[in-house]
């Protein structure tokens, strides 16, 4: 039987931390050893909210060696940047037109960046592009944190509606989201998710940090009143935040965690997350910087001419189905 196809993306826009790594990106990795795995620097997606052209190159080359690092591996895996293949962006143009309005103006993240950012119609079209990602591969299922499951649901709406009106073509494609760590939330306010593009670089830890930033970090958490190590988002988000964390890079379970760190306080509880983080990350840290720049840029340009070759046939398809070619 052929393997699935799963499709994910990352914004390069500054650089990845560890909800980034918790909620999807060691999913990208695990899924490898089952999956026909494609995976996309969504360089198109970044320019939504403004890019310096002068350091974006350099930015982008970053988000891949990370990536490389982690483990996405491109004798297994295809691997490359959005804009080199263009069939995403016709596919988009497409399924703009059967997208509602009404529905775009709905999406939870677009109206939170439109407030930061100022709104512009790549912004309010964002979901509709990553609907045409993951539909040009026709792919089952896709790893991403929770922030991005009414995205999917947007993806698979555009799916119906495409095939009830042209002609089965799309799969249905189902999200994967991890039960912990899908939403790993801001140090300095658990109740916003950790985010690339917040201004206060304290609120996250990023996968190339060293051992005092991260030390620091982990330090000046916010954390909840009275000194009790217990998994209570209710009551105790900073803490629990932390515990996941911890939990996710030593296997600890939550009880394990309660059990080991309950009443020893908060200040020894910490200094051992921010050891698991540190410990956790520093094999990516190596790979990455025994990465060779030349090279990561052969393999992003070898793996944009597979998939621009792999979505030329899929996207005919399309094409043919609305009446664009015979
Ligand atoms: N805090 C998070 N916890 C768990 N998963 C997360 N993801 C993002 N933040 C968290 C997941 O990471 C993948 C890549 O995200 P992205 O780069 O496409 O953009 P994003 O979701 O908008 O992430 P950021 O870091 O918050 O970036 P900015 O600040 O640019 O918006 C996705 O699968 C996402 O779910």
């Amino acid at each position: 039987m052929a393997r699935q196809t799963v499709f994910s993306g990352i914004q390069p826009t500054g650089n990845i931390h560890i909800g980034n790594y918790l909620g999807a990106l060691r999913n990208w990795v695990a899924l490898q050893a089952e999956y026909d795995c494609i995976y996309c620097v969504v360089d198109l997606h970044a320019i939504t909210v403004p890019q310096d052209p002068a350091t974006f190159p350099a930015d982008r080359h970053d988000a891949a060696k990370v990536l490389l690092a982690m483990g996405v591996d491109p004798t297994r895996s295809l691997l490359y940047y959005q804009s080199r293949v263009p069939q995403h962006a016709e596919l988009s143009w497409i399924l703009s037109t059967i997208a509602s309005t009404g529905q775009l103006s709905r999406m939870t993240q677009f109206k939170d960046k439109a407030d930061k950012a100022g709104s512009n119609l790549g912004l309010y079209a964002y979901p509709v592009l990553m609907a045409a990602d993951i539909l040009l591969f026709r792919a089952d299922a896709v790893p991403v944190g929770e922030d991005q499951k009414q995205h999917l649901e947007l993806t698979r709406d555009l799916a119906e509606r495409f095939n009830a009106r042209f002609g089965p073509e799309f799969p249905l494609p189902e999200p994967i989201i991890p039960k912990t760590g899908a939403r790993i939330m801001s140090l300095q306010d658990p109740a916003n998710k950790m985010s690339k593009s917040d201004p206060d670089p304290e609120s996250r830890i990023l996968i190339l940090d060293d051992a005092a930033t991260i030390q620091r970090r982990v330090k000046r958490a916010v954390t909840d009143s009275g000194g009790e190590v217990r998994y209570d988002w209710a009551a105790k988000p900073g803490i629990s935040n932390l515990m996941e964390m911890y939990g996710l890079f030593t296997g600890a379970s939550m009880d394990q965690i309660e059990a080991d760190f309950g009443g020893g306080g908060y200040g020894r509880f910490k200094g051992a997350v921010a050891e698991a983080i540190i410990a956790g990350l520093a094999p990516m840290q190596q790979a990455y910087r025994a990465l060779d720049d030349a090279e990561v840029d052969r393999l992003l340009e070898e793996g944009a001419a597979v998939a621009r070759e792999r979505a030329e046939p899929l996207q005919q398809a399309v094409r043919r189905r609305v009446g664009l070619a015979v």
